[in-house]
């Protein structure tokens, strides 16, 4: 890896997102040999894995009468409820087999407490418990931030929203990443990203 201050930050590309998985993202494994050949191109490879625990408050199984893509109420603001996954030590939470582990200098797990869930790889979804990877980024001297991943309207969308209001030189290489959608999500991601300052690269 070239020793420049760029670091690529590879979201949740998990069994569970991909075809076949509990919250699968149309297309989720049509990025993964994109990702690949971008690794030797960058300063450092961090990946983040949605992490959560069997009875996670994000899960619509643990609120009675309610459906996956349900909304409730959290105490920090709305939250979709969504299928169980990427429960912890499941292999629907391991990445994807033909994900490059190996260059990875970073592996950063989110979601892991029971009641709050954790889109952004930099903030709990009541948007102040940090993650530490501002911290280790920052450490590191890494400033320049390249996002991919999935999916593009929740996890990637939380990060690089956030990435940007931190002060971070932040794109997004949208052919990288895959969105599940729902109601318009994506639309409103890409304008909520646009509007925080995050470069949208192959719109
Ligand atoms: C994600 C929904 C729930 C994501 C994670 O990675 O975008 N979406 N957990
Ligand atoms: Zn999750």
């Amino acid at each position: 890896m070239p020793d420049i201050p760029h670091a690529l930050i590879i979201i949740d590309v998990q069994n569970d997102f991909c075809p076949g998985g509990a919250l699968a993202v149309p297309e989720g494994d049509a990025i993964i040999d994109g990702i690949n050949a971008l690794m030797p191109e960058v300063g450092a490879v961090v990946l983040t894995q949605d992490w959560h625990p069997a009875d996670h408050s994000s899960f619509a199984s643990q609120h009675a009468g309610k459906a996956p893509y349900d909304l409730v109420e959290m105490p920090y603001g709305t939250q979709v409820l969504w299928p169980d996954h990427c429960r912890q030590g499941s292999d629907g939470a391991l990445f994807h087999p033909r994900l490059h582990i190996d260059p990875a200098d970073m592996i950063l797990r989110k979601g892991f407490r029971r009641q709050i869930d954790s889109y952004s790889a930099f903030f709990e979804n009541d948007h102040t418990t940090p993650t530490g990877l501002e911290g280790y980024l920052r450490a590191r001297g890494l400033t320049r931030l390249t996002l991919v991943g999935l999916a593009t309207d929740f996890c990637v969308n939380y990060s690089a929203q956030d990435a940007a209001k931190l002060g971070f030189e932040v794109s997004v290489r949208l052919d990288l990443c895959r969105a599940i959608d729902l109601d318009g999500s994506l639309d409103a991601a890409l304008t909520a990203m646009g509007s925080a300052g995050v470069n949208l690269i192959g719109r």
